[in-house]
């Protein structure tokens, strides 16, 4: 490190504005750094810091992070690395500490010898947090001694300074989000918390811990929750397979690096007829898989299949195994590390680099060989799953043509029950997929039929969860709103084949009653949506109507109401705070409103709101589908009265 005064005053600075510039930009296009300045944008900033720490911890000189949510909705992520580096940094002309935190992209530049393989989907670093927070303290501990600084929308306050001495190694960075760039300034505990858990199986032996200072629980202290994992991947599929019954005892694991890409994998199966892959490049989740998890399942049908053929069951079932007979069942974790990636699709989540296809399939090869061979009892038990499987899909095949012949015969148009939009531009039509008849037939009145389509749903809608995938294509319910939506899923060849550039409205909303066969239908639709076509929520697609809880009504005046507090408050400005002095009607069913006032509180682009579904953690999505919907009973009970309702699918 070299000394501030071999610098000209000049080059300080022009290094200065160029710095300047940079956060700039950040503050004037925050979206293009960290996706976007909803809910999810703002968590960004926590992954960011998080992820320097991680790298640190990665590079084994922590293993221990902590994060805390302060009352003020700052947060903090303190780690017990070696602390970044406060000396002068010859080109700048400042601290390395102030380069760090005020440079765009200067993060990992420091220290050619870590291997940087954390790093966000955007991979941009702690200066763009710091340019979106207005308050952001770095405090270093390093050789003795503890230094801070302090920013402000990425600007320092003033240069690095000594304060005091220390024990330990480490740093702790701490920020406030701008409230003039950020709607909503509130973090989600939840999100945090499934975040790290995640972050804990990635990366085994690394103790991460959540403390949530607004939230003091019974015994005085403050909400906590610690996230450390010994097995790793292998604790991470039990812990996506905990409601399911397993068809091997351990989920196998390999760890292995090929062509310079680390590949680790851990894969079991169950008694479901799901695929549950999930896969990880540096740590994010790649939603819309890509080269690796070709490379995954390339190996898994080799591999398997010509164990199959060796064992001469095959042949001797004369049964047409294909890749998918060999996923009915299964759930893996797939984490790749690779240095410069290439992100794909239509949520830049789908992994592009070909290299890494080969690495992972000779990972995974090498791995289920040996299994197969050392546990020819289990191989054997997979083996005939697959088989079953080859079976239920041949005979889903038949339903599904059966159905389709059906419709070309009934001249293959949309549903009877469906009452169409006029409008047949997708991006603006949205169709409601409504409970019950009578309230289909309000939300036909109610609607505008220019862009809003109805479908009432009546008979009951499959339970998708613990059904073969033949009696999907036979239910009802389900094959109208197929229809209705315009897309097809089921297989073909080696891919799902669902035909999203079909889709013909891109709000799906779902509409239910507010209590318990409401939530029901709901939740049994969205389990459909997830298993079947997850690109929908992925995009966006779908919604779920917010129908009013009550209406308080005094005279002539009346006001609709979604929450307690919004009752309370009508009965104040209707009755002054005399509950006895207007009616409250308390609506239980969507039938109970008549078609204006649906339109009016629901429907109206103009008064409603609409919850969106977004899935912020495949695993914790899954799990929640698998324990409501599925077999194990005495989980999915623990778990709907810890959850009353079944919230955290959505935001
Ligand atoms: C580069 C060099 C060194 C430490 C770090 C980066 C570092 C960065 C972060 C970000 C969060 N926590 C961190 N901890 C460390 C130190 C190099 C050395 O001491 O030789």
């Amino acid at each position: 490190m070299s000394d501030a005064s071999l610098l000209n005053q000049e080059d300080y600075s022009a290094n200065n504005i160029q710095v300047l510039e940079g956060l700039e930009a950040v503050r004037k296009r925050p979206a293009m750094y960290i996706g976007d300045i909803g809910v999810k944008g703002l968590h960004h900033l926590i992954w960011e810091v998080v992820d320097n720490s991680i790298d640190e911890a990665l590079a084994g000189h922590c293993d221990r992070i902590e994060v805390t949510i302060h009352e003020d909705n700052s947060v903090s992520v303190r780690d017990y690395g070696r602390g970044i580096p406060v000396g002068m940094h010859a080109k700048e002309g400042k601290s390395a500490l102030e380069v760090v935190m005020t440079v765009l992209h200067a993060g990992g530049k420091f220290d050619k010898d870590t291997y940087k393989v954390s790093g966000g989907l955007h991979g941009v670093g702690v200066s763009c947090v710091n340019a979106l927070s207005i308050e952001f303290r770095a405090e270093v501990h390093r050789e003795g001694k503890m230094y801070e600084q302090e920013y402000s929308i990425g600007k320092p306050l003033y240069p690095v300074r000594e304060i005091g001495t220390t024990d330990y190694r480490g740093t702790v960075i701490k920020f406030k989000p701008d409230g003039t760039i950020f709607p909503t300034l509130e973090y989600k505990y939840e999100t945090v918390a499934n975040r790290l858990r995640e972050m804990s199986f990635l990366n085994r032996g690394i103790r991460l811990t959540l403390t949530d200072l607004r939230e003091i629980e019974d015994d005085g202290t403050p909400k906590h929750n610690e996230f450390f994992s010994e097995g790793g991947l292998v604790e991470f599929v039990q812990y996506i397979d905990q409601t399911r019954e397993q068809l091997i005892p351990l989920p196998m694991y390999m760890e292995g690096e090929k062509d310079g890409v680390p590949v680790e994998v851990s894969l079991t199966y169950n008694t479901s007829y799901s695929e549950n892959v999930l896969s990880f490049v540096n740590n994010i989740n790649t939603h819309e898989g890509g080269t690796h998890v070709s490379g995954f399942r390339m190996a898994l049908t080799r591999t398997l299949k010509s164990y199959a053929d060796k064992t001469g069951i095959l042949a001797k079932e004369k049964v047409e195994v294909s890749g998918d007979d060999f996923r009915e069942g299964l759930t893996a974790v797939i984490s790749v590390k690779v240095q410069e990636p290439q992100f794909e699709g239509q949520t830049k989540t789908k992994l592009g680099n070909s290299e890494v296809t080969s690495a992972v399939s000779g990972c995974v090869q090498e791995m289920l060989e040996n299994f197969l061979e050392e546990n020819p009892k289990e191989a054997r038990i997979i083996v005939d799953k697959v088989l079953l499987a080859a079976k239920a899909r041949i005979a889903a095949r038949k339903a599904r043509e059966m159905v389709q012949r059906k419709n070309v015969l009934t001249g293959g148009g949309l549903p009877g029950k469906l009452a169409d939009c006029a409008n047949s531009d997708p991006e603006q039509c949205e169709i409601y997929l409504v409970e019950g008849d009578s309230a289909g037939g309000s939300a036909k009145q109610g609607r505008d039929r220019s862009f809003q389509a109805i479908l009432p749903l009546r008979g009951k809608i499959l339970n998708v969860e613990k059904a073969q995938e033949y009696r999907i294509y036979e239910n009802d319910e389900i094959k109208n709103i197929l229809t209705a939506l315009g897309v097809r899923i089921g297989r073909e060849g080696d891919e799902r084949a669902l035909n999203i550039e079909k889709l013909r409205y891109h709000k799906v909303i779902i509409m239910t009653d507010a209590d318990i066969d409401g939530s029901h239908i709901r939740t049994l639709i969205l389990t459909f949506f997830f298993r079947f076509m997850k690109e929908l929520i992925d995009l966006g697609y779908v919604y779920i109507a917010q129908p009013p809880f009550y209406l308080v009504k005094k005279g002539t005046k009346s006001e609709y109401c979604w929450t307690e507090d919004q009752r309370l408050a009508a009965i104040q400005r209707l009755g002054g705070g005399r509950e006895d002095s207007v009616s409250v009607q308390r609506y239980k069913g969507l039938g109970e409103m008549n078609p204006e006032q649906l339109w009016e509180t629901t429907m109206n682009p103009e008064n409603r709101t609409l919850k969106q579904v977004t899935i912020e953690s495949a695993a914790e999505a899954d799990l929640l589908f698998s324990m409501l919907m599925g077999d194990e009973v005495p989980p999915r009970r623990d778990f709907i009265e810890k959850n009353a309702k079944y919230a955290k699918v959505d935001v």
